[in-house]
C-alpha cells in the first residue's frame, strides 16, 4: 500500500495516485468531496479559500463505485490557476524571480539544495495546498476504516497561547465540527476569533496544537521486534510529514516523563474482555497498539508567510532585506486537524493490512475477524 502525490500550489491542480488498495470497496464521493470541505473550513484561512472549492475527480481505479483492486488516480483542480497562467506556464519563460526567503518557510533550503534562483520552485510544492490531495486519499483510508468499526476524530487544544487543557469524553470530541475553529469550549473559541483577528491586524500569524483519536482499534498493530515496525514511530513520522508541524505528544507522553512510573501506567483489568481505567500510554505499548483508543497530539509553528516580514537576505544580491510578501493565512490549525485525521486514517490502514491483507476487502476481513474472534 503506497501513495505519492504532485502538484503545485498554483499549478492546475493536484494528482495522488493510491496503489494497493484493495477491490470491492465501495468509495463514496460524497464522503471524499465532504472531507475536503471540512479541510477548507476554519477561522484565518487567507482569500484562497474564496476561490477554491475542492472536488475529487476520479481518473482511475474505479468502476460503478466500487475499486477493482487496480490503482486509485485522484484528480483536485486548482480553481485559482487561471489567476497565475503568466508566473506558472510549463513552457514560457517566467519573468518574475523570488529571491527573499521566508525565514521558517522551505525557500532557503530547498533553493540552496535544488540550486534554483527562483525560491518559487520551492513554494509552490512545499506548501500546504498539497493536503488537499492527502486528504482525499485520507478519506478512503476512513472508508476502509469504517469497515472495521475503526473510527477517527480531532480537536483543537489550543491556539497560540490560548489552551484548552479541559478532558472530554468521546460524545463531545465527536461535535468538533460544530465550531468554526473545531474547538470544544465556546468561551474558548471566542476568545481565539479575537486573537485572530488581533494577529491579522498587525501582520502576524499563530500556530496551535490539536488532538486526534482512533477508537475502536484492535490489540496487535505494530511490532515491538523490530525499530521500524513500531506504531508509534510510523504514526509520529506520519504525522510529522505534515506541513508546519513542530512537535508530537502520544497519550501524556510529556507529563509522564515528569511523573513516577506508578503513576503513569495503565492499570489491567478483566471483565469478559481486557480494560484499562486510564490511558496514558495513548494506545501504544511497545510500539504496539494495545485495543485502547489511540491518542496523539500534534503540534503546529505559526505559518512563516509574514504581511509585516521579517529580516532575510536577498539570495541574488546579498543585501539585507526583508524577507518575500506571499497571500496566506493567519491561522490554519483547524485545517491542519483534519489533515492529521487522514494521515492517522492512512497509517492505520497501512499497518491493518501488515497484519490482515489481502487482495479484496472481503478477504481482509475474514482475516481480521477470524483474529479477532480467537
Ligand atoms: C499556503 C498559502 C496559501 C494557503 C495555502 C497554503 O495559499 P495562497 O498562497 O494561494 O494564498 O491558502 O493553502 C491552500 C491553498 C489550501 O488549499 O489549503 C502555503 O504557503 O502553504
Amino acid at each position: 500500500l503506497r501513495f505519492l502525490t504532485a502538484g503545485e500550489s498554483h499549478g492546475k491542480g493536484l494528482i495522488g495516485i493510491i496503489d494497493g488498495i484493495p477491490s470491492n470497496l465501495k468509495i463514496d464521493i460524497d464522503f471524499i468531496n465532504m472531507e475536503l470541505k471540512r479541510r477548507q473550513k476554519g477561522y484565518g484561512r487567507g482569500n484562497r479559500m474564496k476561490i477554491e472549492s475542492d472536488e475529487i475527480n476520479i481518473l482511475s481505479g474505479v468502476r460503478g463505485g466500487i475499486t477493482t483492486g487496480s490503482p486509485l488516480t485522484f484528480f483536485i483542480e486548482n480553481k485559482d490557476y487561471k489567476n497565475w497562467i503568466d508566473k506558472m506556464h510549463i513552457e514560457k519563460s517566467i519573468k518574475e524571480s523570488i529571491t527573499k526567503p521566508r525565514p521558517g518557510h522551505a525557500d532557503f533550503a530547498g533553493s540552496i539544495k535544488y540550486n534554483q534562483k527562483d525560491l518559487r520552485n520551492i513554494l509552490e510544492r512545499s506548501s500546504a495546498r498539497e493536503t488537499a490531495m492527502r486528504v482525499a486519499i485520507g478519506s478512503v483510508a476512513k472508508l476502509i476504516l469504517k469497515q472495521f468499526g475503526i473510527n477517527i476524530y480531532s480537536y483543537i487544544t489550543s491556539i497560540g497561547n490560548l489552551v484548552d487543557e479541559q478532558k472530554y469524553d468521546i460524545n463531545k470530541i465527536k461535535t468538533s465540527d460544530d465550531s468554526i475553529m473545531r474547538v470544544l469550549n465556546k468561551g474558548l473559541e471566542e476568545k481565539i476569533i479575537r486573537m485572530i483577528d488581533k494577529t491579522k491586524e498587525v501582520g502576524d500569524t499563530l500556530g496551535g496544537s490539536f488532538k486526534l483519536l482512533a477508537t475502536n482499534i484492535p490489540i496487535g498493530l505494530g511490532s515491538h521486534a523490530q525499530w521500524d515496525k513500531k506504531l508509534d514511530s510510523k504514526l509520529t513520522g506520519a504525522i510529522m510529514s505534515l506541513q508546519g508541524i513542530k512537535a508530537i505528544e502520544i497519550g501524556t507522553g510529556i507529563n509522564s516523563s515528569k511523573n513516577v512510573g506508578s503513576n503513569v501506567h495503565d492499570e489491567i483489568f478483566y471483565n469478559g474482555s481486557y480494560y484499562r481505567k486510564t490511558n496514558n500510554a495513548g494506545g501504544i505499548e511497545g510500539g504496539i497498539s494495545n485495543g485502547e483508543n489511540i491518542e496523539i497530539k500534534a503540534y503546529m509553528k505559526p505559518i512563516p508567510s509574514l504581511r509585516i516580514p521579517l529580516q532575510s537576505v536577498d539570495m541574488d544580491t546579498k543585501e539585507k532585506v526583508s524577507a518575500h510578501k506571499e497571500r496566506a493565512d493567519v491561522c490554519a490549525v483547524p485545517s491542519a486537524s483534519i489533515v492529521g485525521e487522514s494521515i492517522l486514517a492512512w497509517t492505520l490502514v497501512e499497518e491493518l493490512f501488515i497484519k490482515f491483507g489481502g487482495d479484496s476487502i472481503d478477504e481482509i476481513k475474514v482475516n481480521y475477524y477470524n483474529y479477532i474472534n480467537n
